[in-house]
């Protein structure tokens, strides 16, 4: 029987599962969708608006989704007595409250009834309050006042203060909701609570450590909880939220026996920390340093791999999810922007008839071509107030003066509109891609002091991510991805995957095969071997290629799994000597905007 492993991942809208095999190809999904396969919960998008910013979902409907989700791959006969290795992926922030029955309940549960109707009195708290919530801003202040501001907090725990992160979340639940706080025997994340259901064996599993740095509580260098935020939070905070899980390969507890003796699993599958869909994220994709990810969707989100600590207010610092408990440790950024996708289609719609086509016949037309077509249009379309820059609002367009050097905006001109239509597709564009190049450049600059960037000009050749990888509804416009190769000046890629004799776009679901890359190779450790994830991952693929009669057995990633969809051209020198003047005019419209 072919060795097989399970990742698991709960998102805002869905349960999903995937099953790999040993060299990590994807041969099976399944998805349990919250809205549509449980509707009695009424959830919109998976989740319920209530008052004052509130955002939140029934936490049993996760439980429901389980015994929906196990009844589905049972009658789709996957072969779950091989599998040797499960963990889970969930949305990062979002926590679930365990009542102190919790541990008899798990530990006692019978395998001839659904979860459903056992473990309602297992959780003191009948939501999980979603990532969309932002009823904590008070909380936020508390946390920042409490460390000295929001650098201070970003440098302890690698994000300031966020309505959405767990810690001023308890702290809100805490104080409307004292004595059902006091009932409440742990804290998990989403991710640890699914780690929980599968061992089902009394234990409430710890949290990951990578999950662990979106709460604004953890101090990522220390490696602990912060003792000043715990303090505020107060009453036993620390015992409630128990021991971080800092070993990410680690068995953690085996299938419970509700799995086994209900659906078939095999009590040796071993259970490996859970971690959150952006860790997940970025597991799926192997993101070496100096790396990252773009992925373009309603918001964009910008992800960098990084082996320093580089804390920013303007960005989140996640330790990296697959190091084991000697690795060294290292580290990826993530920086969200909400006016993604919104602002560019609605920029198409104002100008280009709601084409696509169109607009990106206006790019083509337009786009740099040699290094001296230096761009002089910008446009900043915050629709919404964005996160980064931290509550840019309004739209601020500018043609820039000719004659001014470089790196400099001269007398910048603000503009209603450009006189050229065609302009306004391309500026919007270089505007995002110029923001996501400046602002990942900052983190990779060995030169910046965390925290306080420089601001200072750059010369030529700035720090550069190494390769990006392209994901989100966006990522399928290919106007988009080769401006995203020139104004970022690398590579751009996309996971490809072999079959019908051919590569062709990977389909499968990046969080749920992420973790369970990281459970082949937890699996793999606890058999007595040392080895990295990212060698294990490699090592996969290559028996992969060799498996298919590839020609070179030791092939390179971009060959196996990763194909290069756009490269830097000639105009991609122009965008290189603009940085500075783009990261100018940014400085100007935001000081325009608070005028
Ligand atoms: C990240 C964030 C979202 C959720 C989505 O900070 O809030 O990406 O993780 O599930």
């Amino acid at each position: 029987m072919e060795p097989l492993y399970l990742g698991l991942d709960a998102s805002t809208q869905s349960l999903k599962a995937s099953l790999l095999s040993e060299n990590l190809d994807v041969r099976a999904e399944c998805a349990i969708h919250f809205d549509t396969d449980l509707p009695h919960y009424k959830t919109k998008g998976g989740v319920i608006f209530g008052e004052n910013g509130q955002v939140y979902s029934p936490v049993m409907m996760l439980v429901e989704a389980f015994d929906i989700l196990f009844d589905k791959i049972k009658a789709r006969n996957w072969d779950v007595a091989s599998i040797k290795g499960v963990a889970g992926s969930g949305q990062q922030h979002a926590s679930v409250y365990w009542s102190n029955q919790a541990s008899s309940l798990l530990s006692n549960l019978d395998p001839k009834t659904r979860l459903v109707d056992q473990l309602s009195p297992a959780f003191s708290r009948s939501i999980v309050p979603n990532w969309q919530d932002s009823s904590t801003s008070k909380e936020c202040q508390d946390f920042q006042t409490t460390v000295g501001g929001p650098v201070a907090l970003a440098k302890i725990t690698g994000s300031r203060a966020h309505e959405r992160f767990t810690g001023p979340q308890i702290l809100r639940f805490k104080r409307n909701h004292p004595d059902t706080y006091r009932e409440t025997s742990r804290i998990s994340l989403v991710s640890s609570a699914i780690t929980t259901l599968l061992c089902s064996d009394g234990g409430v599993k710890g949290i990951d450590e990578s999950d662990a740095c979106g709460m604004n509580l953890w101090n990522v260098e220390g490696r602990h909880w912060e003792q000043s935020l715990l303090d505020l939070i107060g009453e036993d905070a620390g015992e409630k939220l128990g021991e971080v899980e800092k070993d990410a390969g680690k068995v953690v507890g085996h299938i419970g026996k509700w799995f086994v003796e209900r659906y078939g699993f095999s009590p040796e599958c071993a259970v490996f920390p859970g971690t959150g869909d952006n860790p997940a994220t970025f597991l799926s994709l192997t993101l070496a340093p100096s790396e990252g990810l773009i992925s373009l969707g309603t918001s964009d989100v910008v992800l960098v791999s990084t082996a320093r600590y580089f804390p920013n207010p303007e960005s989140h610092a996640f330790f990296h999810p697959a190091r084991g408990a000697n690795d060294s440790p290292s580290y990826f950024n993530m920086i969200v922007y909400k006016n993604g996708s919104l602002a560019r289609q609605h920029v198409r719609d104002l100008y280009f008839e709601q084409s696509w086509d169109k607009f990106n016949a206006a790019v083509e037309s337009l786009r740099p071509q040699a290094v001296t077509d230096l761009p002089n249009k910008a446009a900043f379309w915050w629709l919404l107030p964005d996160i980064v820059p931290h509550n840019a609002h309004g739209v601020f367009k500018y043609i820039t003066d000719p004659s001014a050097g470089l790196f400099e905006i001269g007398a910048a001109q603000k503009v209603d509109a450009f006189p050229d239509v065609s302009s306004e597709a391309l500026a919007i564009l270089e505007s995002q891609l110029f923001n996501y190049r400046s602002r990942s450049s900052t983190i990779l600059d060995d030169s910046n002091t965390p925290a306080e960037p420089s601001t200072a000009s750059l010369p030529d050749n700035i720090p550069r991510l190494t390769r990006v990888y392209a994901t989100g509804g966006a990522s399928a416009n290919k106007t988009i991805l080769s401006l995203m190769a020139d104004v970022l000046s690398t590579k751009v890629c996309r996971n490809v995957e072999f079959y019908d004799n051919q590569w062709k776009d990977a389909m499968w679901n990046a969080c749920s095969v992420g973790v369970a890359y990281k459970a082949r190779w937890g699996y793999e450790r606890s058999q007595g071997r040392e080895i990295t994830f990212d060698d294990l991952v490699a090592e996969c693929r290559n028996n992969r290629a060799k498996l298919r009669g590839a020609e070179e057995p030791s092939i390179s990633l971009e060959e196996e799994g990763i194909r290069v969809v756009a490269e830097p051209g000639e105009g991609a020198r122009a965008y290189e000597r603009r940085v500075d003047w783009w990261r100018a005019l940014e400085h100007k419209a935001l000081s325009e905007m608070n005028k």
